[in-house]
């Protein structure tokens, strides 16, 4: 990126308020506390004091830039705060997840069952050896036993780190060996679209390079038949064995506010995994106190968070936060087209769901199958609708807005990260009134600013870099083994400010408009240009269902914009229609965003968690050799874009 700030070209007028009768019941619904939220030590400390401690804390924040300790000295168990209290108070036969299998079958799980298993399987990881301090691999599906392996590693003090079970033995290996770790709970194999993931194969090739790994735990989800399972002899060890005859009641540890509760690797576009570390207390306070203003769970609410366990989405809004609060919540095991493409449709009118959260990759995919599938089931049970995972296109948010929320419920579009544990940005939906396509503002006790190249806080209206000013108690604690790349990475691009790697625009009122992330921005004819923006009016296409934009040398612009679409189903991908998607580009943010190329792409290169990556792309319009596909969900995508490029410039 170069000296001049990030030019905004993207104007939007529409204007959504919260309807009175949502305004009138909210949780969050007076705007003091954001003033509340300047003092950031009373604050917390406040919202800290509604969890059950062990031990209260001395001090309520340490901060020795860049290294933050909260709750100083307090102790605690986050599995008494998601489960004991619950079912101590009236909550033991409260449904804490309504989990679906992909194949049609149900687990309704009560507080008090979950309390239960989280205690059997404790009792065997410590029957296994594990200890305070310990890591614990966890690789698998969206099944029951995810959610209770990492409560049980919590109830002990032993660190999870889960590895989300798209990722091959390599990856795998790789942070098996990271963290140390010397268990590792799978399950013989995964549904996806009704064939099998075969983890427990891919866990077998994993450990052949993992010295240190003495047990492997295995949950039977789909039958040894069908997985090919191979039990090793002495190192391997079904889960139901397991915890056959343990008692169903487990001392929880007594865990410092600063001890280790997880690590999760970031899966990062290059270089080696960031294991990502945070400890309890403040991660506690943290996922579940924005998840309840965000959100506005109440105790009666069916809430859907529809990210996997093995994403940072997943620990913060399916299990820890939502536990904390004691809510239910659905947990679907499969993709959302199997066995048919209403398949959430199908599952929200069921189940009744009234809080939905989902990311901006699956709403375009929605919106490109076509509306029929969504307006054959009833949603009137939703009053509440979600984002995460990357900006969301005005045009998008339109449609999640009138075709799933009908026109009725706040959406609350939410920027944070695996670094940040919990969200940062996003609108309370009581107080709020949206813009489409912006998170809109820090939440309280939460101090973003924009900033120029020197650190210095952008004026209003223009664009930058998103930073954190202070500190806040999820936050990442250091990279796991390596603070000098803690500081390197997040805490050395500005003095005293935590650098997210975003661009970001203020508009006039403050709002924020998060442009991606800073190394895709492009620099065409000097202008400092966000892929986000074209990409958004390439999505305002009606024929366009998703984009990627990408900058490739230019000799006179000194880079030109390159653009991949992905047509709605049952367009014509014709040369008139290309010209008149640069057409429509140009006349939503003027000449200078028109892209110079468009190609259709049946699909975009994107990493696991349905992030573009835009590296790979750049790669291709520039004719170069492929980096690192590792992270990508189907690497075959690449090869066919490259050879529709090629036929192009041959
Ligand atoms: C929670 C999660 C973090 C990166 C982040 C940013 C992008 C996430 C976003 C968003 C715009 C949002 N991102 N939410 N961008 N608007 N609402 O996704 O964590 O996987 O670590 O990714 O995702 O670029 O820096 P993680």
């Amino acid at each position: 990126m170069s000296h001049e700030t990030i030019e905004s070209l993207l104007e939007e007028e529409r204007r959504f308020p919260p309807t009175a009768a949502f305004a009138a019941q909210a949780t969050v619904r007076d705007p003091a506390i954001y003033e509340q939220g300047e003092d950031i030590e009373a604050f917390w400390e406040s919202h800290a004091k509604s969890f059950t401690w062990f031990s209260a804390w001395s001090k309520v924040l340490d901060w020795q830039p860049p290294f933050a300790k909260w709750f100083v000295g307090g102790t605690t168990n986050i599995t008494v705060n998601c489960l004991d209290r619950h079912v101590e108070g009236d909550k033991a036969d409260k449904t804490a997840f309504i989990w679906e299998g992909e194949p049609g079958d149900e687990r309704i799980i009560t507080y008090a069952d979950l309390l239960r298993d989280v205690c059997r399987c404790a009792n065997g990881l410590r029957a296994l050896g594990v200890r305070k301090g310990d890591r614990v691999t966890i690789y698998m599906g969206m099944i029951p036993e995810l959610a209770v392996a990492m409560l049980a590693c919590a109830r002990i003090g032993a660190a999870h780190s889960i590895v989300f079970g798209g990722f091959s033995p390599d990856a795998l290996k790789e942070r098996i060996n990271d963290s140390d770790s010397r268990v590792v709970i799978t399950a013989d194999g995964a549904w996806r679209r009704a064939g099998v993931v075969p983890l427990k194969a891919n866990v077998d090739a994993a450990l052949a390079e993992t010295p240190r790994v003495k047990t492997c735990v295995v949950v039977e989800r789909v039958g040894r038949a069908k997985a090919g399972v191979e039990m090793v002899e002495g190192r391997d060890i079904w889960w139901h064995e397991l915890v056959a005859d343990q008692p169903e009641t487990c001392d929880p540890e007594h865990m410092d506010s600063e001890d280790l509760l997880f690590i999760l690797y970031t899966s990062g576009t290059t270089g080696k995994p960031k294991g990502i570390a945070h400890t309890t207390g403040g991660y506690m306070v943290g996922a579940a106190m924005t998840h309840k203003w965000v959100f506005d769970v109440k105790d009666d609410d069916i809430y859907w968070c529809t990210a996997d366990i093995g994403w940072v989405t997943g620990h913060s809004y399916i299990v820890y936060g939502p536990l904390a609060n004691g809510s239910t919540g659905v947990m679907y095991e499969g993709g959302p087209d199997y066995p048919d493409k209403d398949r959430f449709w199908d599952i929200v009118e069921r189940r009744k769901v009234t809080i939905f959260y989902t990311a901006p990759t699956a709403i375009r995919a929605f919106m490109g199958w076509g509306d029929e599938f969504v307006t054959k089931h009833d949603l009137a049970s939703l009053r509440l609708l979600g984002s995460v995972g990357e900006p969301i296109n005005p045009e998008a948010w339109m449609w999640y807005h009138e075709i799933i929320g009908g026109g009725r419920c706040p959406i609350v579009d939410t920027w944070w990260q695996t670094e940040t544990g919990s969200i940062m940005v996003s609108a309370l939906p009581g107080l709020t009134t949206n813009k489409p396509g912006s998170a809109s503002r820090a939440l309280p006790g939460i101090h973003v600013d924009v900033v120029d190249e020197e650190g210095q806080s952008v004026p209003l209206g223009s664009g930058g870099f998103l930073v954190i000013k202070k500190p806040w108690p999820s936050m990442l604690r250091t990279i796991y083994g390596d603070d000098e790349r803690y500081k390197d990475v997040y805490w050395s691009k500005f003095d005293g400010l935590y650098f997210a790697g975003d661009g970001c625009k203020r508009d006039s009122e403050g709002y924020l408009w998060l442009l991606g992330r800073v190394d895709d921005i492009m620099l065409v004819s000097g202008h400092n240009i966000s892929t986000m923006e074209v990409e958004s009016a390439l999505v305002d296409h009606p024929d366009v269902a998703e984009s990627a934009v990408v900058g490739r040398t230019h000799e006179i612009k000194g880079q030109a914009i390159t653009a991949f679409v992905t047509m709605r189903a049952g367009t014509e991908n014709t040369d008139e229609k290309r010209t008149e998607i640069r057409k429509h580009v140009a006349t939503k943010l003027g000449p200078l965003g028109r892209p110079e190329e468009v190609y259709f792409a049946p699909q975009l290169p994107k990493t696991r968690s349905g992030k573009i990556m835009r590296r790979l792309l750049r790669d291709i319009a520039e004719g170069r050799d492929l980096g690192d596909v590792t992270t990508l969900a189907d690497p075959s995508v690449v090869d066919s874009l490259r050879a529709q490029y090629q036929r192009h410039h041959t």
